[in-house]
Order: C-alpha cells, then structure tokens, then sequence
C-alpha cells in the first residue's frame, strides 16, 4: 500500500519546519495508516511514522499497517508522550487541535514543553480530494445505500414505526457488505417529516404520510449520505406539488456543479427555486456538505458565505428540502463527485415521480 497522502503531509511539516506531529483523531490515523479499529496514535517526523497501539490491537495493526513502526502502549496519552520525549528532542509538535479535548490539550502542553502547532487545516485540505482508491469506496458506500432502500422500499407499510423501519435498512447495509450506519437513520413520518433531523423513534407510519429517509452507510471507512421522501397510501396534491418543487431544487442545484462553483452558488441556486415558489422561511439548513471518511468534512456546508470553490476530487452533497410545521416535509439528497469535466451523481435511487408504496 502506498501513502501518498501521508507522504504529502510529511511533506508539509517538512517545509512548515514542524519537528512531529502527532495524530489522536482516529478517522486521520485511520486516513493515513489504513487502520480500521480506533484509539491509537499515529506520530510522524518528516522522515518517520510510528503507530501506537494497546494491546487490543496490536496484531490487527501487524495485518492491516504496511511500512509503519508499530509500538505498544498501555498508558494511554501520557505513556504516548513518554515515548516520544524518550526518543525525539523537538522543539515543537503539531496536533489537530480542532479534535483535541481541552484536557488532552493541557497534558499535551505541560509534557512536551514546547509550542504546538495546529495541524487540522492541512488534514482537512488533503482529505477533501479523493483519490481513485477513496472514489471507488464511496461510490461502494453509496451502492449499498441504494439497494438498502430499493429493498426497504417493498418492506414498508402502513403501521409499522419509523424504527422498526431503520433497523431493517440498517440490517440491509450489513447483508451488503457494510459495516454499518455512518450516522444515525432518519426515518421521519407524517408531522415528523417537518423536522429536517427527525431520527426514527416510536411514532407508526400511516397512510397518507409522507415519509422522510436519510440514511448512510461506512464501506472500508467511507460514507454514503442519501435522503428519499416516499408516500404511503394515497398522498395529496399538495404534497406532490411540494415534492415536485424539491426535486426541481435538487435537479438543477447539481446541473451547476463543475470545478469552481461556490457553497454559496449552490445554496443560491437551490434559494432561488424554493424562494420563488414561495417556501423561503421553510427551507432553513444548508444546501450540502462534503464527504468521506467522515459524514460531515471538507470542503465544507453549503450557506451563503461558503466561498471557496469546488474542485476536482471533492465529494459534496446536495440536499433541498421545504419543511411545514406541524404538517410535513420533503428533502432530497444526492452524493455527487467533482470531476475534471463537470460532475458524476454517484446516489442513483429513483427520485423523478414521488414513490408511492
Ligand atoms: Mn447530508
């Protein structure tokens, strides 16, 4: 296996004069090292790179890690920086300080004695471009999100709850090959689908309901984010017609995407669609996020002072949605790739004609 990635990074500190950095966030050990399990370390010099582990995992680093000093740890933080004030005179230390505790961050300072440096924004900007290898495993992500749903889809009715029905996709993406929910399963019916983050509880789909899901799934560290809204039974003409206007947001809010555009051209476009049918007030989120290893990254949410442009690599959701209080609500949610020459749609459930089942 090769690291690129980390390499760049090494790269970085190299140039940035930062001695070592050492990394706490398992979704970045994971990212550099491959490793699938999580409470370990990853500190890198710009020439060497040390895994630190307990026990527990020591031999699945031995199978999964390739090239990387492996040392065991039972000592947690403290016994982390032992090690590495053992064997490396720094004078100072690059952490991301954007997911450090407030007490990791003290133990860190008074053990090490020496300037820290963040390091979270040059992560951040190295995993929001996917390379191939990240591209195929998020469109893998995104597969098993829909055939999840193409099989919850013939399983929902009228009476069961909202759980009920998450615990069955939930069980879909593990038939598939997933490891599970990348966050929790929204499963949102009738009233409960004017709460854009309604997550599944007890209520009990009835007919006439419009049902929200947005759900996703980790393959190999990956994620997948799609929302669908279905009708159960009959639905009425107002509901299609606040569907037809969601989707209309969806649809064109993609149509503009390409290397350059804005988080907040996005959110203007997606505004412009709503706004002008008249549902303002009841479109209040962003328009999207990026994706990957986590369901919420780089480069960023899409608002209206969101001003860094796309660019190739990024993998980005877009997600309108019209939410009527105490009444019901519509989002559609798409996972979409910036490519070189414009953009590839890797969420493919159908969305043209609201479901009805
Ligand atoms: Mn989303």
């Amino acid at each position: 296996m090769e690291h690129k990635k980390l390499k760049k990074f090494q790269n970085w500190l190299s140039e940035k004069g930062i001695e070592g950095a050492l990394l706490l966030n398992p979704v970045n050990v994971s990212y550099f090292t491959g490793f699938s399990g999580d409470e370990s370390y990853l500190f890198v010099t710009p020439k060497e790179e040390i895994f630190i582990t307990d026990s527990r995992f020591v031999s699945q680093a031995k199978v999964e890690l390739n090239g990387f000093k492996i040392q065991q740890n039972q000592k947690g933080l403290d016994g982390v920086l032992n090690l590495i004030h053992e064997n490396f005179s720094l004078d100072d230390i690059g952490v991301e300080l954007t997911c450090v505790s407030a007490a990791d961050y003290l133990t860190i300072k008074k053990k090490i004695q020496r300037p820290i440096i963040d390091v979270s924004e040059e992560i951040d900007e190295l995993r929001q471009v996917k390379d191939e290898l990240e591209i195929e495993k998020i469109k893998k992500a995104c597969e098993i999100a829909d055939q999840s749903f193409a099989m919850i889809l013939k399983e929902i009715k009228a009476g069961m709850t909202e759980l009920e029905v998450a615990a069955r996709l939930e069980s879909h993406f593990k038939e598939l090959g997933s490891t599970g929910p990348s966050f929790e399963t929204i499963v949102a019916a009738g009233i409960r689908s004017s709460m854009p983050h309604g997550a599944a509880s007890s209520n009990r789909i009835k007919e006439g309901d419009l049902v929200t899901l947005d759900f996703g799934c980790y393959y190999e560290g990956y994620t997948s984010d799609i929302t669908r809204t279905i009708g159960v039974g009959s639905v009425s003409e107002g509901q299609r017609q606040i569907y037809n206007i969601v989707l209309k947001a969806n649809k064109e809010t993609i149509a503009i995407l390409r290397q350059g555009v804005t988080g907040a051209e996005m959110h203007e476009k997606a505004h412009s669609i709503i706004d002008s049918a008249g549902y303002k007030e009841n479109f209040g989120h962003g328009t999207g996020h990026g994706i990957g290893r986590s369901i919420h990254e780089g480069p960023g949410a899409w608002g209206k002072y969101q001003a860094e442009p796309v660019v190739s690599g990024n993998i980005i959701t877009i997600e309108p949605g019209i939410y009527l209080p105490d009444r019901f609500g519509v989002r559609i949610e798409d996972d979409v790739l910036i490519t070189d020459q414009g953009y590839e749609v890797l969420t493919n459930s159908p969305k043209d004609e609201l479901i009805i089942i």
